[in-house]
């Protein structure tokens, strides 16, 4: 059966890929599954259709038969523990490629996505530089702990897994910011996974939705 995934009728990152569905299509893209994606107007997502299946309506959501689920981060490991690719085979491996899925969004994604907020919805509070500032701080203390760790290696722990997916996610909502770029190896990591060929297939296909909304 061909999954189904909820995506933005029109992405305000302009198709950028920092929405969450790029995630679930890149996993999907990345284990050789096709699927199918249901567009959402924002008042589409607050409505009983959409709330029954994410309740807080947001994107992305995954239906493929009886099973729903929503969370990117819940949605990328069901994928991965299904199909083969994303996650090693061996047992302490497997845990600690979830351990990066958990460390990309418990520990890095929440400063790097409150700094967006911040930017677009407090640039004119008197708090802002501030707050700017202590959250570039943070970030910066998370990126070097994982440009230590990373160091020469190509992947966090051996092959490209899962948890290089959504740590990559997460990071490219740096690019532009001048941050990730003072962790050259962190930056090449993110140059690294845009090149796969699954990655690009995700990006192109997120992209065409967002230059199809404007082309009308
Ligand atoms: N924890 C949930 C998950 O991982 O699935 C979070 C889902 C979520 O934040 N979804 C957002 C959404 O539906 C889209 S991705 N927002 C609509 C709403 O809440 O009403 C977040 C996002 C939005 C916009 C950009 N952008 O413009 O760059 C990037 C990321």
């Amino acid at each position: 059966m061909t999954a189904t995934i909820t995506a933005f009728e029109r992405s305000p990152d302009r198709g950028n890929g920092l929405a969450r569905d790029m995630r679930v299509r890149w996993a999907l893209e990345e284990v050789g599954q096709t699927y199918d994606v249901r567009l959402l107007s924002f008042k589409t997502m607050k409505q009983p259709a959409h709330l029954a299946l994410q309740p807080f309506g947001q994107i992305p959501t995954y239906e493929d038969g009886d099973l729903a689920l929503f969370e990117s981060g819940a949605i990328v490991l069901h994928i991965a523990e299904r199909h083969g690719g994303l996650l090693p085979e061996d047992a302490n491996a497997r845990a600690r490629a979830i351990m990066w899925m958990f460390a990309s969004l418990n520990t890095l994604e929440p400063p790097i996505f409150d700094r967006s907020l911040v930017r677009i919805l407090e640039r004119d509070k008197p708090w802002y530089e501030e707050r700017l500032a202590a959250l570039d701080q943070i970030i910066r203390k998370r990126l070097e702990g994982l440009s230590n760790r990373l160091g020469e290696a190509d992947w966090l722990d051996g092959a490209f897994s899962a948890g290089d997916l959504l740590m990559v996610t997460v990071l490219r909502r740096l690019l532009g910011s001048g941050i990730l770029e003072e962790y050259p190896n962190l930056a090449a990591y993110v140059a690294r996974a845009e090149a796969r060929p699954a990655y690009r297939r995700a990006f192109e296909a997120q992209l065409a939705v967002f230059t199809a909304s404007s082309a009308g």
